[in-house]
């Protein structure tokens, strides 16, 4: 048997490293680091590694089915792609002539290789419903980016301008242990934190590298807001702001200082319960030591007000002058000639607009949230189960378990039951897609060939097919094949998946093939460029001021807003759930709700873990590895407990995405230890609509 090494792009997650693909003959035997990769220099994570045993998984779906049985009797019966898109074909098209297309609804969870391919689609098809998990996870912080500088900054830790970041500040993110986010490598991270000469942590858990960092901000978890606010206020009560760049290229500046003049530490301190001198030292700190970048996380997306804490963190940025200089936080420049599909670069090509404006009226949510890119998903879900304003019939999730990943499952497991026609593309017949009429096998990486560019920006990388299981298909392909089916040629002009990769790599001189060869392109940087051609934005310059938020009925300069349920606003419900919970840290060995089937996976985290201060857990009779009752008002989940002195004693850390692919089908014990059970209806973020799952209350006991 032949052995063979191809060098291709993982994407057991986000996907950031290069890896080299192991084979044997026609089998894929292990997947390793790239040491000649710029964008990981050989790191893979355990969830990398295990990709051959996700694509050769036994319970994996490799056929499509179609429900014979009653929802969610788990009866089902082959049918072939054929049959498949023809029967989809004919039940959309009879929605939309019966009711209208806004009776189809879709839905996508992360970001994923199809992410713009499923509003392409849904935008094509003619329908505003398309909903996910964007209004919490870093499109707040990328569309208040497009608001304030026109491009989302980003941390510059190549090394490329000849610079690395000095100060390296990361707030509400655990890049090293969760392997790659936002499209950084964990592993290229680790480097530039042992280049830098300071580090601040803003964590209420004490990660990795809070063991290390100059200045660890242990704040009560969603204050992010109100510490943001006191840095900027310090840091321009002491003179510390960057003049040149603020006066040159800003607007606002002075309504800013106004603004945040009673926003001290000495105000901030009972919030986020720092003292005011740490405050005070961690912003003198970032100002004076250049350059400095933010990586900022997913803590920042899920409070009461994560599009205005995210404003905050630009506006630091911009008062230290960090913004695009070597080592800061810069706007990358793609590679030429690559047609860019990313919805975070290109808002030309046609379907990566959330919402067409000619149906955008008839959307789910006519109160809309400014901020959110999508259908708001608890309005969604609700107005399924209400039929206010009016009852959606089909709906088609691409890649979500929104019955373990998003609040209030409880409602979404009603609505689904409600649907006329429900499909699922997925890799499992997990608890989501166990309620579906249809069920469509998706391809993982090993199986797809792509040009990777979203989340990176400043490169594209190579991803080359090495396997074929049974008939799991490319969803990119399985969207092109049913939109052709539907005649929406004009949004999908492509014959084939490969014949569009050679359309997006035509100006670069390239077929797939020879990109392929190649592995990697990447863009030229050049730093400072707002010095010629300013921001993107309506004045040209960096909005402190942001007239675009102002226009959509948002404030303006940010503003701090307490979580709905907390010690502070709600202190008779503390009295009966005294600890506070903040949900979701990613975990290193499951991205989400996946990977719990692969056991080589399982092996290291076996159980659904809730972190709790010792001292906390004596006084409650808890020890270590104990099954705990996590509980609050709405409901209660069993978790590990895991006695850890890194988190405050009145906090509680539980992880999301649980379930047990393990216990019997119909559900897999989903209701166990979802912790999303915890969260129903509240009151939403006003201008994303966010949940507020970084801090809510909560009790524990002993099971
Ligand atoms: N309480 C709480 N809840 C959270 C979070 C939190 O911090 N706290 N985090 C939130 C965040 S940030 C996010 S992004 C969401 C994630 O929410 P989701 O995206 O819904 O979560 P996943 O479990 O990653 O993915 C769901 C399904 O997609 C399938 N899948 C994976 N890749 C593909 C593919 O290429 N094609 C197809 N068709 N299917 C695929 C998987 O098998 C899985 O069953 O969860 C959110 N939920
Ligand atoms: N292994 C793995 N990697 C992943 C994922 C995964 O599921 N598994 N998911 C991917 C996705 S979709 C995302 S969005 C990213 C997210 O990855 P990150 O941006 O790193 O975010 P999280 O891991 O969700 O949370 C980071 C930190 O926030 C802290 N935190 C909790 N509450 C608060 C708070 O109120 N304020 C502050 N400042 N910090 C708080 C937690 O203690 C945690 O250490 O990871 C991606 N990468
Ligand atoms: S961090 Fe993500 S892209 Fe990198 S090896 Fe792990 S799963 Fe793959
Ligand atoms: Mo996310």
């Amino acid at each position: 048997m032949e052995n063979r090494v191809v060098r291709s792009a993982c994407r057991m997650c986000h996907g950031v490293c290069q890896v080299l693909v192991h084979l044997e003959g026609d089998r894929v035997v292990k997947v390793t680091g790239d040491p000649d990769s710029p964008t990981s220099r050989g790191y893979i994570c355990p969830k990398g590694a295990a990709s051959p045993d996700l694509l050769y998984h036994p319970d994996r779906l490799l056929y499509p089915l179609r429900r014979v049985g009653g929802r969610g009797e788990k009866k089902w019966e082959r049918i072939s792609w054929e049959e498949a898109l023809d029967g989809m074909a004919a039940r959309l098209t009879a929605i939309k002539e019966e009711s209208g297309p806004e009776y189809f609804a879709m839905q996508q969870g992360t970001g994923r290789p199809y992410t713009g391919y499923t509003t392409r689609f849904a935008n094509a098809f003619g329908t505003p419903n398309f909903t996910g998990v964007a209004h919490l996870c870093y499109l707040p912080r990328w569309l208040v980016s497009l608001y304030t500088l026109g491009q989302l900054p980003i941390c510059d830790i190549y090394g490329f301008g000849d610079e690395y970041p000095s100060c390296v500040v990361l707030w509400g993110c655990d890049i090293t242990r969760s392997g790659a986010s936002d499209g950084m490598c964990g592993g290229m991270f680790q480097r530039a934190l042992r280049r830098a000469k300071k580090v601040i942590v803003v964590d209420p858990r004490r990660i990795a590298a809070a063991e290390k960092a100059d200045h660890w901000l242990q704040l009560r978890p969603g204050t992010d807001g109100a510490l943001a606010l006191a840095m900027i206020n310090t840091i321009i009560s002491e003179g510390l702001v960057d003049r040149d760049f603020v006066d040159g290229y800003t607007v606002g500046y002075e309504r800013l200082v106004e603004h945040v003049r009673t926003f001290t530490p000495e105000w901030a301190a009972p919030i986020t319960r720092l003292d005011p001198g740490e405050i005070r030292a961690a912003a003198r700190t970032y100002a004076a030591t250049s350059p400095a970048c933010i990586q900022w996380g997913n803590a920042v997306d899920m409070s009461a007000c994560n599009a205005q804490t995210a404003r905050s963190l630009l506006i630091l940025r911009a008062l230290t002058g960090n913004i695009d200089r070597p080592g800061g936080d810069v706007l990358w420049v793609p590679p030429a000639g690559v047609k860019q599909r990313s919805v975070f670069m290109n808002l030309e090509v046609p379907g990566l607009q959330f919402r067409p404006p000619e149906v955008a009226g008839r959307a789910l949510d006519a109160e809309r949230y400014p901020v959110c890119p999508i259908t708001h998903p608890p309005t969604f879900w609700r107005s399924i189960v209400e039929g206010d304003p009016y009852r959606i019939r089909a709906m088609w999730i691409v890649g979500s378990n929104p019955l373990l990943t998003m609040s209030n499952p409880r409602q979404t497991e009603k609505a689904l039951g409600m649907l006329e026609y429900l499909v699922v593309s997925d890799f499992f017949l997990t608890p989501t897609a166990e309620l579906a009429d249809l069920v469509l096998p998706a391809a993982t990486w090993l199986e797809q060939e792509d040009v990777v560019n979203l989340h990176k920006i400043w490169c594209v990388l190579a991803r080359v097919k090495v396997a074929q299981e049974g008939e799991a298909r490319d969803d990119r392909e399985v969207i092109f094949d049913l939109a052709h089916r539907l005649g929406l040629w004009e949004a999908f002009p492509w014959e084939s998946w490969r014949e569009h990769l050679d359309w997006a790599l035509e100006d670069t001189g390239m077929n797939f093939e020879e990109f392929c060869s190649r592995g990697i392109l990447r863009g030229e940087m050049r730093y400072h460029k707002y010095r010629e051609q300013g921001f993107a934005t309506a004045s040209g310059k960096f909005e402190i001021y942001a007239s675009a938020m102002e226009a959509m009925g948002a404030p303006p300069l940010p503003v701090y807003r307490e979580p709905p349920m907390s010690p502070l606003s709600t202190p008779e419900v503390a009295r009966e759930y005294p600890l506070i919970l903040t949900t979701g840290a990613k975990i290193r060995e499951f991205f989400h709700s996946e990977g719990r089937q692969i056991s080589s996976l399982r092996e290291k985290h076996p159980d659904p873990l809730a972190e709790i201060h010792p001292e906390t857990a004596a006084s409650l009779g808890i020890e270590d590895g104990d099954w705990v009752w996590v509980e609050t008002p709405q409901d209660r989940v069993k978790m590990r407990a895991r006695l850890w002195e890194g988190i405050a004693p009145d906090v509680v850390s539980a992880e999301h995405g649980w379930w047990f692919p393990e216990d019997e089908a119909p559900g897999h014990g989903w209701h166990r230890s979802n912790v999303n059970l915890l969260f129903g209806e509240m009151e939403y973020d006003p201008d994303s609509g966010s949940e507020c799952l970084r801090s809510w209350l909560c009790r524990i006991q002993k099971v």
